[in-house]
C-alpha cells in the first residue's frame, strides 16, 4: 500500500481549494477537480458540507467590514459546498492562475472563472491566496487526520526525477 507521503518538501506545498455552492447546484464538481487531477496535483482532503457563518466568518476575516459581506455569506451559505485540499509544487500560485481574476468578468478564458463564471458574486471557486494563508485556511476546513498523506505512482512521470 502507498501509505505515508515520500515526495520532498517542495512537491508538498498545500492548498485550500472551495468549490463554492453555485458550482455544486451547476453540477460542476466534478469538471473543476478534473482540473486539478489532470494538471497533476495530489487530492489529499475532500468533503461535501453545509457551511455555517462561523466558519465563514473565520475563512473570510479580511472581507468582514466589505459591504458585499453580508451577500458573500448569503452566498457561501446558500447551499452545500466541497472542501477540497490539494498538494503538489507550487500549487498555491498555479492553483490561484488555474482559478482566475476574481471578477468573472475580467477572468482569462481557458480559467476555471473565465470559463464557467459570469460575475464576481458567483464565480464558482475559492483558491488560497499564499501558502500562510492556506495552511490557516486548511486548518479551518479539515482536522489534522482528514489529511490523507499517500504515495503518488506517477511522481517521476509528473515532476521528472
Ligand atoms: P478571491 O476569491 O479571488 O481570493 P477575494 O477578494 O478574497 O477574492 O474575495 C473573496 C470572495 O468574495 C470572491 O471570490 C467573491 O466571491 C466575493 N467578492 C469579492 N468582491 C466582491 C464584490 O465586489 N461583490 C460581490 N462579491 C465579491
Amino acid at each position: 500500500p502507498r501509505h505515508g507521503d515520500t515526495a520532498p518538501p517542495e512537491l508538498q506545498e498545500k492548498t485550500l481549494v472551495l468549490v463554492k455552492p453555485d458550482a455544486v447546484q451547476r453540477r460542476l464538481v466534478g469538471n473543476v477537480i478534473q482540473r486539478f487531477e489532470r494538471r497533476g496535483f495530489k487530492l489529499v482532503a475532500m468533503k461535501l458540507l453545509q457551511a455555517d457563518q462561523g466558519l465563514l466568518d473565520k475563512h473570510y476575516q479580511q472581507l468582514r467590514q466589505k459591504p458585499f459581506y453580508p451577500a458573500l455569506l448569503a452566498y457561501m451559505t446558500s447551499g452545500p459546498l466541497v472542501a477540497m485540499v490539494w498538494e503538489g509544487y507550487n500549487v498555491v500560485r498555479s492553483t490561484r492562475a488555474m482559478v482566475g481574476d476574481t471578477d468573472s468578468a475580467t477572468a482569462a478564458a481557458g480559467t476555471i472563472r473565465g470559463d464557467f463564471s459570469m460575475h464576481v458574486s458567483r464565480n464558482v471557486v475559492h483558491a488560497s491566496d499564499s501558502v500562510e494563508t492556506a495552511q490557516r485556511e486548511i486548518g479551518f476546513w479539515f482536522q489534522q487526520d482528514e489529511l490523507v498523506a499517500w504515495e503518488s505512482g506517477d511522481q517521476d512521470y509528473t515532476y521528472g526525477p
